[in-house]
């Protein structure tokens, strides 16, 4: 448990709190909630939860527009309700992550409040990004820029000093300035606040972001259009905006580090960061944060030839950085896989075709081309087996144990994510993967909690996924999770080595690795059946099935010698 490389091979289960479980009948979930599930976490096998935000906040963006960063949302619970979670998980020998937005906070924040409040050229406002409007009057933001969700990167201060402020996200969301010694201070006391309460680890939002360079001249959005256009033409498919992932950023991150290194094990984070290949290592080494998460298993089809270089490159990244490689299928801002697999390839995968072919999906809500559900599923829990079977650490998203699709009916009424209120709908957003949990077949809100509502509407069909039904039942995807776990505990090398050797395979829809230990890996994700290699035995399958020498197609077998 106190190893200091405990994560380096770790499963960690992602929990969106508000959608967890409901301990109070309000409608949201909370820390409560957790804690009465902690039974049900530890069955599951896993290492460490990363808990998205749950601090207070206007819940303009899902809770990552935070307000006060060393607190509870009150309607998620209490300080005291954090440790009583922090023990509970403890005792089962699970460790605690937690999420930290240091790109932006909320406009609720009591600095910006201040910063409003103080007026032009104050101290106040050079913890935040204010900047004078164009034109006579000021009525022209500073810059074109479009900031992430949609609309203009610039809102108004609203206290008619001509002041613009700059938010890469919503307008509720205004960027600090990390050039302000201030802020450093700040996030470093948020840091210890939440390891000296035993937390393990973070989560980074946005960890490329935080430095812009803000000096004159500003390039205009057009100019910053070609530049993206630029890197595209030369192959690289991770566009970064100039004005992200500077080298500016990692002097931060030595800071965080030198306070990660006076605990015992020393904490840990992982980077949420959308950079190019060869800019990851700087994020996942050792002087920096120690991991970086890798998306791009997350942007291939299911597809043998696309997941063997996805794995191979993968694998050479965390090695420069002497960090270890992350799977992630499913988080809270993606479609969920089941669904994502139950969709027609897209021609060119990887970022950013696979992006625009999806959201061309999510307008249609997939109503065209239709969703293969079954065909989604059984993909899934091959794609699963294989991520296991694989080194690093995996990332699983709430619920995707329980085989979930994403959740396409929300009427638009009820859509939160504002990148779908931004686009005036043309992103349809990300609520669909962060509906409640059901956990009961048989109670209200399918045991989510015991309110009227809860606070994102679960369809009918959940009801056919919850947990209850899934335990009776041996063949269930909460089931093939629960024994892949277990098993790959007892059957992952001592070492941290990230040992994986390839083993050649005559069809070409086959992708066949061996781990240390005689443990062997083989994905058949073609649509055929092939025959078992020779004198291998069936420790675990995909699919149910009863004939030991076959190996269905879209199906992901883990084999010992
Ligand atoms: O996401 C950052 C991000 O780069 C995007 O993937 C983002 O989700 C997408 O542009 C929206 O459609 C992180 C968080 O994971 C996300 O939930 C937050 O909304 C965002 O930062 C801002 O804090």
């Amino acid at each position: 448990f106190d190893s200091p490389d405990w994560w380096r091979q770790a499963v960690i289960y992602q929990i969106y709190p508000r959608s967890f479980c409901d301990s109070n009948g309000d409608g949201l979930g909370d820390l409560k909630g957790i804690t009465s599930k902690v039974p049900y976490i530890a069955s599951l096998g896993i290492d460490a939860v990363w808990l998205s935000p749950f601090y207070p906040s206007a819940l303009k963006d899902g809770g990552y527009d935070v307000s006060d960063y060393r607190n509870v949302d009150p309607r998620i619970g209490t300080l005291e309700d954090f440790d009583e979670m922090v023990i509970a998980l403890h005792k089962v020998d699970i460790k605690v992550m937690v999420d930290i937005v240091p790109n932006h906070s909320s406009d609720e924040h009591p600095w910006f409040q201040d910063a409003l409040r103080a007026g032009k050229g104050s101290k106040e406002r050079e913890r935040y990004i204010f900047r004078d409007g164009l034109g006579a009057d000021n009525e022209i933001p500073p810059t074109d820029w479009q900031c992430a969700f949609g609309g203009p990167s610039w809102t108004k201060s609203g206290c008619q000093d001509g002041q613009w402020y700059y938010h890469m996200f919503d307008s509720s969301q205004p960027d600090w300035n990390w050039d302000n010694p201030e802020i450093k201070q700040d996030f470093l006391a948020t840091l210890r606040f939440w390891a000296d309460k035993g937390v393990s680890g973070f989560r980074i939002d946005v960890a490329h972001a935080l430095v812009k360079d803000f000096s004159d001249p500003l390039p205009n959005w057009e100019e910053l259009v070609k530049i993206r256009e630029k890197k595209l033409e030369n192959g690289n498919k991770h566009i970064t905006h100039p004005y992200m992932d500077r080298d500016e950023v990692q002097e931060i991150y030595k800071d965080w580090r030198r306070l990660f290194q006076e605990y015992d094990p020393p904490l840990f984070a992982v980077a949420e960061c959308w950079v190019a290949p060869d800019r990851k290592p700087l994020y996942a080494s050792s002087q920096g944060l120690g991991q970086a998460f890798s998306f791009d298993i997350m942007l291939c089809n299911f597809s043998a030839s696309e997941f063997k270089d996805c794995i191979t490159n993968s694998l050479r990244d965390s090695k420069e950085a002497k960090s270890s490689t992350t799977w992630v299928l499913s988080n809270h801002d993606e479609i969920r896989h089941v669904t994502r697999y139950a969709l027609p390839d897209v021609p060119n995968a990887g970022y950013p075709d696979f992006d625009e072919a999806f959201n061309a999906y999510k307008l249609s809500k997939f109503q065209d081309p239709p969703i293969d559900i079954p065909r989604g599923t059984r993909r899934a829990k091959a794609a699963t087996l294989m991520i296991l079977g694989l080194p690093g650490s995996t990332y699983i998203y709430q619920g995707e144990e329980l085989g979930l699709p994403e959740v396409i009916e929300i009427p638009d009424s009820q859509r939160q994510d504002p990148h779908f209120h931004r686009t005036h709908g043309e992103c349809i957003g990300r609520d669909g993967c962060r509906v409640p949990l059901p956990w009961s077949s048989t109670s209200r809100n399918l045991g989510f909690g015991d309110s009227k509502e809860p606070h994102l509407p679960q369809p009918k069909w959940m009801k056919d996924y919850s947990v209850d039904l899934q335990e009776l039942n041996s063949g269930s995807v909460l089931n093939l999770y629960r024994e892949a776990l277990h098993l790959r505990k007892d059957l992952l090398p001592v070492s941290n080595e990230e040992d994986l050797e390839w083993i050649d395979h005559e069809n070409q829809n086959v992708m066949y690795f061996k781990r240390s230990g005689g443990w062997e890996i083989l994905m058949n994700a073609g649509k055929d059946p092939i025959v078992l290699p020779h004198g291998r035995k069936v420790i675990l399958r995909s699919d149910v099935s009863d004939d030991h020498e076959i190996i269905n197609g879209e199906t992901t077998v883990w084999l010992s010698v």
